[in-house]
């Protein structure tokens, strides 16, 4: 009997032993201890900081994105780059503010790579570290090194800054050449087809939206009016390459299939996947199975299209068995927009939904919602659910994951915040340079500051509010997140304490 209990309470101890153990290695993922997880980044195009039910929306439900948002760490104070598509893009890849290189704003489909192949990016930190390195998606920050040839293969791109593997869209949707571009060449194009592209003039003999509006199917509302494809009048002329052409209510299965297929080819050793999907940016396309099921437009149909993709990918890495070694994150490339420039009664049907949430501004502003977006860090098994309100920027991706993986890699402007996305610090940034269209805004704590820009205060066309004023613009955020209150001149000290700290930076 003795001997029972004795051989018991061994048992009960070593049983006791091990479980602290597998704790203690749970919270023990840090710089001094590196792991190397697979690693995805699931970035929208255009998605509002008020457009996830997680994020208070209330009119549409997503939630698979919930999903993400419940099980991983929730950032309230989670920022792009920019308040447009190329240079948050940029941001997120170099870990440079992108205001640092002139070439990153809205580039034509005919714009060369504006990513020095010199560059340090993520990919090519983690390639050093032995990881497969993928995109899929959109690209957007430019092909080539002027005067491409789409019908030989386009270089530099994606796999000269770092990825392995790559299946784009050159720019937008709403921008030719409309294709998709795989490792370089032009998928499914008939050389007897040859593809031209140009930004300056049409070629002869083509349709456009502005000449033919008897041919499209989605009208333009301000500019969108070149070369149609698929009855959808786009920026910039083509000609040829019918048959490489893309299906724009594919488009969201048609990535989703290329992501999940280089999940399960990758998955035996680490990776890093950037998943760049195109909703809810123009024109908004939603596949049949969703056009009408939100009763908002076809803005809220691709976000729901969106979030059910989102459910399918995370059902793959749960079959392949590699959830609780991957690292997701999830995030928007800039804020929202409604009406971008078709007529798609995303306007119209808006209702009650505010894509900006509880924010000020949108897309192209330098009001929060232009640069602050859903921010969300998910590793199950790892991290510990949690809300958190530390300020985190996209650039410090870079230097964070480096951390994580045991590189010394420290991008130019990219603090290591990597505690912050496992949730083991609330600490964050202490301040940050936001971009909108060239001009800058400064964030320091909670404060909020917008120097004095000339220019329109809101565009007519978008109806949203872009942060210019004859004076200097200062918020509480924390105590207005809606930059109600300009508190610049009430408060001169803290002004000009925000002002001397962002001129030492900028200049
Ligand atoms: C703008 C387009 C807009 C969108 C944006 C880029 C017009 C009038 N507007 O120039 O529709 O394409 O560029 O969006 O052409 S982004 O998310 O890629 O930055
Ligand atoms: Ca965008």
């Amino acid at each position: 009997r003795i001997i029972t209990r004795s051989l018991l309470l061994t048992l009960i101890f070593a049983l006791l032993f091990l479980g602290c153990k597998t704790k203690v290695e749970k919270v023990m993922v840090t710089e001094a201890n590196p792991k190397k997880p697979n690693i995805i980044f699931i970035y929208m195009d255009d998605l509002g900081y008020g457009d996830l039910s997680a994020y208070g929306a209330t009119e549409i439900s997503t939630p698979n994105m919930d999903a993400l948002a419940k099980g991983g760490i929730q950032f309230t104070n989670g920022y792009a780059t920019s308040a447009t598509c190329t240079p948050s893009r940029y941001g997120i890849l170099t870990g440079r503010y992108p205001w640092r290189n002139k070439d990153a704003r809205i580039l034509p489909g005919t714009a060369p790579l504006i990513i020095d192949t010199a560059q340090m990016t993520v990919p090519k930190m983690l390639q050093g570290e032995g990881y497969a390195t993928g995109i899929v998606g959109k690209w957007h920050l430019g092909l080539g090194s002027g005067n491409v040839n789409w019908n030989e293969r386009v270089s530099p791109g994606p796999n000269e800054v770092g990825f392995d593997y790559s299946y784009i869209m050159a720019a937008t949707q709403d921008r030719v050449p409309t294709v998709y571009i795989a490792d370089g060449l032009v998928d499914g194009l008939d050389p007897d087809d040859p593809i031209e592209v140009s930004y300056h003039k049409n070629f002869e003999g083509e349709p456009t939206g502005l000449e033919n509006p008897e041919l499209t199917t989605m009208k333009w509302h301000h500019g969108h009016n070149n070369s149609i494809v698929n009855g959808i009048p786009r920026i910039g002329f083509m000609k040829g390459g019918e048959a490489a052409k893309w299906s724009d209510i594919d488009m969201a299965d048609h990535f989703l299939a290329k992501a999940q297929q280089y999940v399960k080819e990758q998955k035996s050793a680490p990776f890093f996947l950037y998943y760049a999907l195109q909703q809810p940016h123009v024109p908004r396309t939603p596949h049949p199975r969703f056009a009408g099921k939100t009763g908002m437009g076809p803005r809220g149909d691709v976000i729901l299209e969106a979030d059910w993709i989102i459910g399918e990918f995370m059902k793959t890495l749960k079959e392949e068995g590699i959830l609780e070694n991957t690292l997701i994150v999830f995030s928007s490339d800039n804020g929202p927009v409604v009406n971008d420039g078709y007529y798609d009664d995303s306007e119209e049907k808006l209702g009650n939904h505010t894509p900006s949430g509880i924010l000020r501004g949108g897309k192209y502003s330098l009001y929060d919602a232009g640069t602050k977006v859903p921010f969300i860090t998910y590793w199950k098994g790892t991290i510990t659910p949690s809300k958190s309100n530390a300020m985190v920027c996209q650039l410090d991706l870079l230097t964070s994951l480096a951390a994580l993986v045991g590189s010394e890699v420290k991008g130019e402007d990219s603090i290591n915040l990597l505690d912050e996305f496992l949730g083991k610090s609330n600490k964050g940034r202490e301040e940050l340079v936001l971009e909108a269209t060239t001009r800058t805004a400064f964030r320091k704590g909670n404060w909020a500051m917008i120097p004095p820009y000339k220019g329109a205060v809101i565009n007519k066309q978008v109806k949203i509010e872009l942060g210019n004023s004859e004076e200097y613009q200062l918020y509480n955020l924390e105590k207005d997140p809606g930059q109600k209150e300009n508190l610049a001149k009430s408060n001169l000290d803290k002004l000009q304490e925000l002002v001397t700290d962002y001129e030492k930076i900028r200049n």
